[in-house]
């Protein structure tokens, strides 16, 4: 692996031995691995600092413009590992530890992921923050502090259970509290109107007042000492106004500050793809949003004099929805504080703010009763009115009386606020994820929109970083790519290309698939820790793992295990090669029905794995608790990626690439970012089934289709139904999984029955094509090699030329 600079080994290892002194008073040889853990983590942030603080000066001596990705969720997972890489100094520091007696892997163990994020979109805004480093551009991450992350998952007789996730029990090392850079957040009360020298000022009075102060995480760039910030914001009561409150005898008002600070940033909410409208959710958008804007804007006018050049200087990308309210709040800043007139701050406001959209899922929309968001941001509401009034005018001088443009693109409508159509109105740029899925926001979801300004929409499809996902994830095969064209790669995925002319040559097919086979014998064996469950490395490795969600059709998967269940059972001369299904996945808590299939995976896999009479011929493993830690082995070990979503649903999918990169077959649909994965590597090399986006949708125009059809003709299918209400999986309760049984047969929303004949036909393709070890190795290898659009450094690169206009910094260390 590259050099960064000389490592001092034997600086490194005497720091940590102070270290654990120093915090724990202890010996080293007494110290626990958690003190290690911490130890060494404060000696690797020790080299941090120095870079970060060389950074944040390059960036103030050249005043640079910066992007601040506004996210309420960042699923950065666990820091040490990846810092490590990214100084290029992970081996230097694990010989380090060898020396003194313990071992890196070990001690990363220690580390709880920071969950502070659902899925895909929470840990997109990671790796983004990754290659905004690697890449040297100015960036700030803004987000919570959340005193709870994502739940942990256990399994408990099949069923999920939700346990609270204490990420910060042990103290986190990395981050610095900064309460220089603290700012107040104001809920609730009222406007007044105060009209000094002929202009009116609008004053919030009687209002509930939250400290928001920030905590600094370094994020590290790769080999070339850049280390960018993600400030995540906690919430502590204003203590001057609670005194006061106390000293007029308001025992309550000062109590009711104190928990609100304390609620507002206690638990991340854990729907991925799904809008809860909840009012503490609407809080912490707005408190998050609201501190990072007006700290944005403090820092700015300390290089900047005139705040006309706020669109040179800084860009807000709103990640999703949930950080729209920033339109209304720099609004209220520059209007409010700033002295602006409407104009000129919707100017500056809408070269300032851009937008991602991440789903055309109707229940992820969000849409706040006009009751709650007046009365919690009331002079946020009032300046929401009058976007909205002047953007339905221009809506009626676009399309004089046409009625439906305003029904369909207004910002209140039917006593709501629809946030995404405020992030329309109030951005330069609105982009999808992928080119399917920008394409049905153009001419479908946000077709209104997109025909009122189209040179406002673009697309920039997902990545996910190397460095993670294959350089610390997948240690063996990063090695052997290494070996074979460099270590290039690491920063310039596109030279993966270069691995094509391997993939024919049997020695190194027989290279590739050895490290293949090692990666899934480390799955097997925390398989085996972990669910109890012996699986045989030479089975077919077939994995979905992702959030649980109907449209990405986990239930679709296990139908298909039963059937093939079924036919092992009936079918004497059935041959099938031993397959190991492997799912894992969290559901929102109050999801039923997504935790219904968990339960029914469990079950099948209770029953396939117990019965001797299939020799071990399938096996299932549901693998509790997925999250970005056991992601890495989880890919680098699969064969065959299951990315199943009914076409249309999934916007992109980050999986779906993490899996390719590390040499999996895609099975899937011809949904989100699987159509330019199978244009990069080839029809030939992947396995595509299913209804295309387009017939989906147009089933949809008609009003579905009619699942008893298949029922009544498919008599594979009628069994597989059949045994989901008559006790086969559930014994002591046969009705248990009877809503599966009728979502499927009396309307099947998302096409389960209609794809699967197709699904099967997949899978057989599948057990064909593994068969033949050298076609199948080429196959792998070729996934691998034409994986290097899916970095999220071209993404990044794509967003810094076409909608930051961001320019590269150079940190030398003096
Ligand atoms: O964002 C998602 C994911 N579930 O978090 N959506 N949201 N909201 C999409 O469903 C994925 O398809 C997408 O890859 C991800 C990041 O853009």
């Amino acid at each position: 692996m590259k050099k960064l600079i000389d490592f001092d080994k034997e600086g490194f290892k005497k720091e940590v031995i102070t270290n654990v002194k120093t915090l724990y008073r202890r010996p080293i040889e007494e110290a626990t691995p958690q003190q290690v853990f911490q130890a060494v983590s404060y000696a690797v942030k020790d080299d941090i600092i120095d870079r970060w603080i060389a950074t944040h000066k390059e960036y103030e001596k050249k005043n640079v413009k910066t992007v601040y990705y506004l996210s309420m969720e960042f699923l950065m997972g666990r820091a040490l590992g990846n810092n490590l890489i990214n100084l290029t100094y992970y081996d230097a520091v694990k010989e380090a530890l060898d020396e003194l007696g313990f071992d890196l892997n070990l001690i990363e163990d220690q580390e709880p992921d920071a969950a502070l994020g659902n899925g895909g979109l929470g840990r997109l805004a990671a790796c983004f923050l990754d290659s905004l480093a690697t890449l040297g551009y100015p960036a700030y991450g803004c987000g919570i502090r959340y005193r709870y992350g994502m739940f942990k998952q256990a399994i408990k007789d099949g069923y999920q259970i939700e346990l609270p996730d204490d990420w910060l029990k042990d103290g986190n090392p990395f981050e610095i509290k900064r309460p220089e850079y603290a700012v107040e957040v104001k809920f609730g009360g009222y406007v007044r109107v105060e009209n000094r020298d002929g202009r009116n000022y609008f004053i919030q009075d009687g209002y509930q007042t939250v400290r928001a102060v920030p905590y600094d995480v370094p994020v590290v760039g790769y080999g070339n000492n850049v280390v960018n910030t993600l400030r995540i914001w906690d919430a502590e009561a204003d203590q001057e106004f609670c005194l006061d409150s106390f000293d007029k005898g308001e025992y309550e008002k000062a109590v009711e500050q104190q928990n609100l600070a304390k609620t507002i940033v206690e638990v991340l909410y854990p729907n991925d793809n799904h809008y809860a409208g909840k009012e503490l959710r609407l809080r912490q958008q707005y408190f998050f949003i609201s501190a990072s804007v007006q700290r944005a804007i403090l820092k700015f006018k300390e290089k900047n004099s005139d705040i006309h050049k706020l669109p040179e200087k800084i860009t807000f990308q709103m990640n999703d929805t949930h950080p729209t309210v920033a339109v209304a709040e720099l609004m209220r800043i520059l209007m409010d504080e700033e002295g602006l007139e409407w104009d000129d701050a919707w100017d500056i406001t809408t070269r300032t703010c851009a937008y991602t959209n991440h789903t055309i899922m109707a229940e992820a929309l969000e849409k706040w009763p006009i009751e709650l968001f007046s009365r919690l941001l009331p002079r946020i509401y009032q300046i929401v009115e009058e976007i909205n009034r002047r953007f339905v005018l221009k809506i009626q001088s676009m399309y004089p009386g046409n009625q439906d443009k305003v029904k369909n693109m207004a910002i209140l409508y039917d006593g709501q606020v629809k946030m995404a159509h405020l992030a329309i109105a109030g951005s330069y740029s609105v982009n999808g994820v992928a080119a399917l899925h920008t394409k049905i926001l153009e001419e479908r979801e946000l077709k209104d929109f997109y025909e009122m300004r189209p040179e406002q929409f673009n697309n920039k499809t997902n990545g996910i970083t190397q460095r993670r996902f294959l350089l610390h994830g997948n240690p063996l095969l990063a090695s052997w790519i290494t070996d074979k064209i460099g270590d290039e790669w690491i920063v310039k995925l596109s030279n993966l290309k270069k691995l094509k002319v391997y993939a024919t040559d049997e020695k190194y097919q027989q290279e590739f698939m050895n490290i293949k086979y090692q990666n899934k014998i480390r799955l097997a064996n925390y398989i085996k820790e972990h669910n109890g469950v012996d699986v045989d490395p030479r089975s077919i490795f077939d994995v979905q793992v992702k959030r649980l969600h109907e449209y990405k059709r986990q239930l679709l998967n296990i139908l298909h295990v039963m059937y093939q269940y079924n036919e092992l059972k009936t079918n004497p001369s059935y041959d099938m090669y031993p397959t190991t299904y492997i799912f894992g996945a969290k559901a929102s808590a109050g999801y039923k029905r997504a935790k219904l299939i968990i339960k029914l995976i469990n079950s099948v896999a209770d029953v396939i794995n117990n019965d001797a009479s299939i020799k071990g011929k399938i096996k299932v493993v549901f693998i509790e608790n997925y999250r970005v830690s056991n992601a890495e082995l989880i890919f680098a070990a699969a064969d065959v990626s299951e990315q199943i979503s009914t076409a249309s649903r999934e916007a992109s999918g980050t999986g779906n690439m993490k899996f390719m990169l590390n040499g999996a077959v895609t099975l899937g649909t011809m949904d989100g970012a699987n159509v330019e994965i199978v244009e990069e590597v080839g029809e030939e090399n992947a396995v595509i089934f299913g209804l295309r986006a387009e017939e989906v949708m147009k089933y949809e125009r008609e009003g579905g289709y009619n699942p008893k059809d298949i029922y009544n003709n498919d008599a594979a299918v009628r069994t597989v139904l059949t045994q989901l209400i008559n006790g086969m999986y559930s014994s002591d309760d046969p009705d248990r999984f009877r809503d599966l049984y009728d979502s499927l047969i009396n309307e099947d929303v998302y096409f389960i029955l209609k794809d699967f004949a197709s699904y099967v036909e997949a899978h057989r393709k599948i057990d064909t094509l593994y068969r033949d070890e050298k076609n199948w190795a080429k196959m792998v290898m070729l996934n691998t090699a034409c994986s290097g659009k899916f970095s999220s450094d071209r993404t990044i690169e794509e967003y810094a030329k076409e909608i930051w206009n961001l320019k590269k910094v150079k940190v030398t260390l003096d």
